[in-house]
Parts: C-alpha cells; structure tokens; sequence
C-alpha cells in the first residue's frame, strides 16, 4: 500500500480533528529525508527566534512536525511549544550510529517524560538499515531500552529512507494502533 494511501485513511478516519505527529531524533538519523518520503505536500521550514529549524507538513487535518533532538540543552524548553496534542512520536535512530546510540536513548527517555507525550504512541524507525553496519531492530530496541518502557503503546520497524522500504509497513501499524484508540 502507498503511502499516501494511509493518509488518505488517517484524514477520513478521524474526521475534522486535527491529527498531530512529531518525527523526531538525533541529527542525521533520516528524519528529513522520510519527510519527503510522506510526499503529502510541502515541506515548509520555520526558524524560531530561538534558533532549531522546525519541518512542517501539513496535508488534510494532518500535521508532522520535525526537529532535531540532542546539541544544546538551552533551547529545549522551547520544544515544549510543539510538544501539545501529539497523537504519535515516530522516532527516528541511524542503526549503524552506534556510538551515538547511547544519545539517542537518553535523549528518547527525556523526551518521553514530558507530560504532554504521556499518551502519544511511539513508532520507532531503526533507519539506515541498507548499512552494513546497522545494528537490527532488536538490537536497536534495546539499546533504546524499549522493552522497559511502562505505559507506552511502541513498536519498531526496520526502514531505509533513502531506499524507500519499510515505511508502508510502518505507517499501517501507526494507523492501526491510532484507530483503535479512538
Ligand atoms: P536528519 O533530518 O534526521 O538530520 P537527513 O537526517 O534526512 O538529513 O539524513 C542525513 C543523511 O543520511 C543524508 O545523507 C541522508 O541521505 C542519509 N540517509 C537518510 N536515511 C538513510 C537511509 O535509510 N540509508 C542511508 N544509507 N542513508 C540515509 P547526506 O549525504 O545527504 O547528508
Ligand atoms: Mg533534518
């Protein structure tokens, strides 16, 4: 299935409220180039005056915000102004950045004690998985310690943004889980 295709369910299932989804991670772990994967409209990037680049794509009662986690930590209270109604958090890790892995762990479990995330669910992408290197969706999953997670609806799936492949399969499971809840 395309795509596109689960959102044109997600804009006919949930009516006229608005969907939120923020895809978020470390710098360079592919949370740009899969914004451009969703190919639903027009990436427009906004500067704060605080200074992080904020991605918005907006297609129906749809929003996906992007923004880099992790570098400094003064900014961060600013996050909080997008952190409001998040239906989901895709959260996205370069799997064969394993020195940064650790990073990626504490900056997840920050994230996830804001208030405002307390219900989101959570897909994680272990991305870049056309690397050599990459470490698998296990592995990755522990190392974010997924599996200790109390109170939180997540799964992880194995994709390669750039080539394109285990997005669908992705978004069908973040549609699923996101129906069912309602
Ligand atoms: P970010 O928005 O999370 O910072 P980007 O990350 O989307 O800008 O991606 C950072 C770099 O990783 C880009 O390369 C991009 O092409 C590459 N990338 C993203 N996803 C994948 C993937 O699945 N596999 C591989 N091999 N590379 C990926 P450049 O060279 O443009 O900096
Ligand atoms: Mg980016």
């Amino acid at each position: 299935m395309a795509l596109v295709h689960h959102f044109l369910l997600f804009s006919g299932l949930f009516g006229t409220r608005e969907m939120r989804i923020l895809i978020l991670g470390l710098d360079g772990a592919g949370k740009t180039t899969i914004l451009y994967r969703l190919q639903v409209g027009e990436v427009v990037t906004t500067i704060p005056t605080i200074g992080f680049n904020v991605e918005t794509v907006t297609y129906k009662n749809l929003k996906f915000q992007v923004w880099d986690l992790g570098g400094q930590t003064s900014i961060r209270p600013y996050w909080r102004c997008y952190y409001s109604n998040t239906d989901a958090v895709i959260y996205v890790v370069d799997s064969s950045d394993r020195d940064r892995m650790g990073i990626s762990k504490s900056e997840l479990v920050a994230m996830l004690e804001e208030e405002e995330l307390k219900k989101a669910i959570l897909v994680v992408f272990a991305n870049k998985q056309d690397m050599g290197q990459a470490m698998t969706p296990t592995e990755v999953a522990n190392a974010l310690g997924l599996p200790a997670l109390k109170d939180r609806k997540w799964q992880i799936f194995k994709t390669s943004a750039t080539k394109g492949t285990g997005l669908d399969e992705a978004m069908e499971w973040l549609v699923e889980s996101l129906k069912s809840r309602q």
